[in-house]
Parts: C-alpha cells; structure tokens; sequence
C-alpha cells in the first residue's frame, strides 16, 4: 500500500463515486494486499446492494457485444454499472480481450460505467476467489447492475453460480453440437439461456433445442454429482437450485440490438423472483459462504505449511515420519 492510499480516504471517496479511488481500492483488494483489510471489511457493509449478473459462455459467443447492450439498457434507466470481465491470460486468446475492450469501449468515457478486466489464473479465462472482493468494491462504488463475464469452463476456481445472482448463460446457433455436450453443470447453472447471433439461420431451431435440453437436463441430471469438480471448493453452492423458476430461452442479436429489451425484462423478472420468494436471500447467504470459505482455505494451508520446518522435510527424506503423521502434528502444533 502506498502512502497516498490512506483507507479511510480511499473508502470516503469510492463512496461518493469516484473511478479513480475505486480502481486503485480495486487493485489493493484482488492483489490482496494485506493493507486492503480495511478496505474490505468496510465495502463488505455495501454487499448485495446490486443485483450481479454473470454471463458465461463459450468464447466468441457474444458475451461482450451482449454486455456492451446491456450497459446501453441500464445507463438509460440511469444506473451505475460495473463489468468485471475476466481476461483469459492464455497469449492465444490475448487478442481476443483487446476486441473485448474496444467492443465496451463506447462506455469508456461514461461516468456512470466502471470496466474492469481481472487476471484468471490458469489458461481458461475462469473466475478466482478475488473477485468477491472486487464486486464489493463495485458496490460500494454505487453501482446497481454488476455484470460479470466469463467464459465459465465449469473448471473454474470459482463458480459463477456462487458470484452472481442471475447467471445467463450465451449459446449461438452455430453451437448446436455445443448444446447437445453441454455439460448437465451447465444447464443447471443458467438462470436464463441466450441464443445469441439470432441474425444467423438457424435460430428458432436452436432455440427449441436448447428448450427441449433443458427440459431433459433438468429433469435428469440435478440429484446426481451437479457442478462435479466445483463441489470440492465451493459445497455450500453446489446445492440444487429449487426454484419454481424455469429459465427462459430467449433470441438476441446483439451486434444489432435486437431482443435486448426482452432480455433485460427477463433478467428485472428474475431479480424480482429472488426477491419475492427468500430465494435472494439464500443465494447471498450462499455467495458469502463461498467468500469465507476461500478465505479460510487459504489461511488454514499458508499457517500450515508456515509450521513445515527444514528438519521435518530431513525427517520425510530419512523416513523417520510419513506426510500424515507429519501433518496432523503440524496441525496439533
Ligand atoms: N452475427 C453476429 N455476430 C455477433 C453478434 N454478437 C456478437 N457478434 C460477433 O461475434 C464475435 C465475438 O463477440 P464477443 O462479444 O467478443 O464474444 P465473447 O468472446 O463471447 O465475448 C465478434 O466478432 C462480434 O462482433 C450477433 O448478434 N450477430
Ligand atoms: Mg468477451
């Protein structure tokens, strides 16, 4: 932490809306500075004040065009709105994510728009557990929409399911293989279902197929292993989603604008839900699990592997110990 960003002031302005305090509060926060601890503890207070939408999808499926569309919806209603946009760090799809950011960057200059990008770990352009503390920022930042987007591989560190509260998930028409192998994770994760690129043929019959899919998937795959990998670090989100909400599919092209209307109306419908049924509540309590549950992970591994001493490493080499018993004394310590 430098000398200029004293909390207190950092966090009085991120409150009364200034870009720059929260780019660099945003900044301390993902690179876990340990200085950022009052500056989390803080915008924690403003947790749940926006409604975050996640949106995942293959890549070049529109997720980005899409976003830019749903900025344009939301500015005109006059919200603030935050996009955290997840950057594959692989150098193959690097060019990608500039395209990305020119592709928002019509709302660059707007004061009413906060962008953005986050490293992923790893190859897949997938979420890790600091954006938490990056979306709180956002919200005490004021914005009321809080888009998240990421290709959502289902191999993520973190699920988008356990971010956002409304998950739209992107497809296209020329993804019709794609729906058929789409991972039973997938289809339980999507609040909404986009057929994007509906300006191409073939969109009313992917439409009906991702319909009768989702008819399939949900009826047949929700008790058996969900989320499969994701159970191991985030258990308290894996729970089935009961609801009596059944996800829409809806038709957009988004390099027009066409459809993004209905979209944004289905999107107020399922905030509405959340709202009316406790369902809200339940997925904030599960968001906030999954929060503290990273949080504990990795203090409990970083204190213990503190305690793991040149001389026990000896006694692993000269067998005198094995790894567990060495552990559960490292955890005894
Ligand atoms: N034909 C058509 N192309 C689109 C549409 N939406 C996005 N695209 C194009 O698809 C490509 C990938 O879009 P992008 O938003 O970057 O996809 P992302 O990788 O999912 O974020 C770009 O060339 C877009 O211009 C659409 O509705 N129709
Ligand atoms: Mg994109």
């Amino acid at each position: 932490m430098r000398r200029k960003d004293d909390p207190s002031d950092l966090i009085a302005r991120v409150r009364r809306g200034e870009h720059a305090a929260a780019a660099r509060a945003l900044t301390l926060v993902v690179d876990e500075d340990p200085a950022a601890d009052e500056l989390s503890r803080e915008f924690f207070k403003s947790a749940g004040a926006a409604q975050k939408i996640g949106v995942c999808g293959p890549p070049g499926a529109g997720k980005s065009t899409l976003t830019g569309r749903l900025i344009g919806l939301y500015r005109k209603r006059g919200l603030k709105v935050g996009i955290l946009a997840v950057d594959p760090s692989s150098p193959i799809t690097g060019g990608a994510f500039l395209g990305d950011r020119l592709r928002v960057m019509e709302h660059a200059t707007d004061p009413g728009v906060f962008i953005r990008s986050l490293a992923s770990r790893g190859m897949v352009g997938g979420l890790t557990h600091t954006i938490f503390g990056a979306i709180h920022v956002l919200e005490a930042l004021g914005c009321g929409k809080i888009i998240v987007e990421t290709v959502g591989t289902g191999q993520d560190e973190v699920d988008i399911a356990s971010v956002a509260d409304t998950v739209v998930y992107v497809t296209t028409p020329a993804m019709g293989d794609e729906i058929q192998a789409m991972k039973a994770g997938a289809m339980e994760v999507g609040d909404v279902f986009v057929v994007n690129k509906a300006d191409l043929a073939g969109r009313d019959k992917a439409v009906a197929d991702l319909r009768s899919a989702l008819g399939l998937g949900r009826a047949s795959a929700a008790p058996a292993g969900h989320h499969g990998s994701q159970a191991r670090l985030t258990a308290a989100s894996v729970e089935p989603r009961e609801s009596s909400w059944e996800p829409p599919v809806c038709a957009t092209a988004a390099i027009s604008g066409e459809g993004i209307e209905e979209l944004g109306k289905i999107l107020d419908a399922h905030l509405e839900r959340l709202s009316s049924t406790g369902e809200g509540r339940e997925r904030l309590k599960r968001q906030h699990s999954a929060e503290l549950r990273f949080w504990i992970e990795r203090r409990v591994v970083q204190r213990a592997l503190d305690r793991v001493t040149e001389k026990s490493l000896e006694d692993l080499l000269a067998h005198k110990t094995d790894p567990a018993t060495l552990g559960r004394e490292i955890f005894r310590s």
